[in-house]
């Protein structure tokens, strides 16, 4: 299977990043992690970018906040999918980072997640490489299969509660 590439612009994204760590060592998926700032290192970012393919990725994922332009400037030098994660690391909440990560040209998508949304883009950076990787399907349809099972379990307990007519 392809790996996934983690890219953050700063080290102090780190914590909101861990979420898709976790995501992908849960899936069994190889992936890198880098600090790559599309303003402080933007010849380092775009190398790294114009030999993703070439090293095995099949995916890369950029975090950045305040202007973010990390995931854009990743999908200037490569045709991998991109996925963008807006980080809140400002005095705008990550409004700044949501429109400068989706606000893309036509022609040069980056797949935007929600603020901080770095476990969500894990799960679709996994289902972008499931879509030639049997096992992995299995392993997202068996979540998806889980989370359905939750929440009937959790709208069961609900109708326990209220034909009871317990205070929730
Ligand atoms: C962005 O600016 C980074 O992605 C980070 O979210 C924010 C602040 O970076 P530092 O000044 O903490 O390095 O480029």
């Amino acid at each position: 299977m392809k790996k996934a590439a983690i890219l953050m612009g700063s080290i102090s994204d780190l914590e909101t990043v861990r979420p898709a760590f976790a995501l992908l060592e849960e899936l069994g998926i190889a992936y890198e992690a880098h600090v790559f700032s599309a303003h402080r290192t933007p010849r380092q970012a775009a190398a790294f970018a114009r030999d993703a393919s070439a090293n095995g990725f099949g995916v890369l994922i950029a975090a950045a906040g305040k202007a973010a332009h990390l995931a854009g400037a990743l999908a200037a030098q490569t045709a991998l999918p991109i996925i963008g994660i807006p980080i809140k690391s400002s005095t705008l909440d990550g409004l700044d980072a949501l429109l400068s990560t989706v606000q893309m040209p036509q022609g040069m998508p980056v797949a935007t997640v929600a603020i901080d949304g770095a476990y969500n883009a894990a799960m679709l950076a996994a289902q972008i490489l499931a879509v030639e990787n049997d096992n992995l399907a299995q392993k997202l349809a068996a979540m998806r299969e889980a989370m359905t099972k939750n929440v009937l379990q959790k709208d069961a307990e609900l109708q326990t509660i209220l034909a009871r007519k317990v205070t929730i």
